[in-house]
């Protein structure tokens, strides 16, 4: 039997992104209403998404906290509607309240995204033991007012490595098992340009671990730095570039806004590891 996680096999996952939220940093605003949110994921199905990640709380440095009520308030119709309009699709929750997962998952989500990797909300661990899905623990510090301030790193790899190894063991002590876990490194989340470009660099020491590692590089900051381009959505080349670097470096899985573009560049990485994939 096929892992759970990752039941397309040995080629390379694609998550699409699609923001509930009027102020994400990419695409606030533009998939508040539940039509829109379903025109957009049927958009990002027929592209080739095997997940989509509903997100109704922006994680920006910055963004301001609006509490499980409001986000439920907004996740609720869009998942419905997009769960009666495409039954077959896997669908993750992008959350750190216990909540809200807990009434996601009652409407039919499949998968637990949580940015906080169970920091914020430690019954989010248990609830995702209970229900034995797919969980996401992501490495990340403080929240979105503070972490800009907490990218203060040694060895970031390595402490990144750290974090997500005792996220790991919270979880399991939690009654999560080991198969129900996926990595992400957090790019972005409390890490300046130079330590997300170091964390891509090492990432073949996080995929050694043997935990699926799905990485989310798509439009962010650094990509932004690094090519001077200040418009997120401009972004699309540089996230290519890092999603084809990322895969070389053993990720699994990569979540993404433009997903048709990045299902190309994820084949032809596919093609060119030395391992496959079959
Ligand atoms: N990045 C964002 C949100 N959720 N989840 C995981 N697992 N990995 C990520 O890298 C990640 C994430 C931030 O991006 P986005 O959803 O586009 O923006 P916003 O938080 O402003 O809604």
């Amino acid at each position: 039997m096929g892992d759970p996680r990752l039941p397309w096999g040995a080629r390379t996952g694609v998550m699409g992104v699609l923001n509930l939220t009027p102020d994400s940093f990419s695409d606030g605003g533009r998939f508040d209403r539940p039509e829109a949110a379903v025109r957009q994921a049927r958009l990002l199905l027929a592209q080739g998404a095997d997940v989509l990640d509903l997100g109704a709380q922006s994680t920006r440095p910055g963004a301001e906290e609006v509490g499980p009520t409001r986000e439920l308030e907004r996740l609720l119709p869009a998942l419905t509607a997009i769960r009666s309009a495409h039954p077959e699709a896997l669908l993750s929750i992008d959350t750190f309240h216990a909540p809200v997962a807990e009434a996601a998952l009652a409407a039919g989500a499949h998968w637990i995204n949580d940015v906080s990797a169970g920091r914020r909300d430690p019954a989010l661990l248990r609830l995702a033991a209970a229900a034995g899905c797919p969980l996401v623990l992501m490495h990340s510090r403080g929240d979105s007012r503070s972490m800009d301030g907490l990218a203060r790193y040694g060895d970031v790899v390595a402490e990144v490595r750290q974090g997500l190894l005792q996220a790991s063991d919270t979880a399991l002590a939690a009654g999560v098992r080991p198969q129900q876990l996926i990595w992400d490194p957090g790019l972005g989340f409390a890490k300046d340009t130079e330590q997300n470009l170091a964390l891509l660099r090492g990432l073949a020491l996080l995929a050694a671990e043997g935990v699926p590692l799905l990485v989310g590089p798509s439009r962010k900051r650094f990509i932004g730095a690094v090519l001077e381009e200040p418009r997120p959505r401009a972004r699309l080349w540089g996230t290519a570039a890092v999603c084809s670097q990322a895969i070389a470096q053993g990720a699994r899985m990569l979540r993404v806004h433009d997903v048709g573009p990045i299902v190309q560049i994820a084949r032809m990485a596919d093609a060119l590891r030395s391992d496959g994939p079959a």
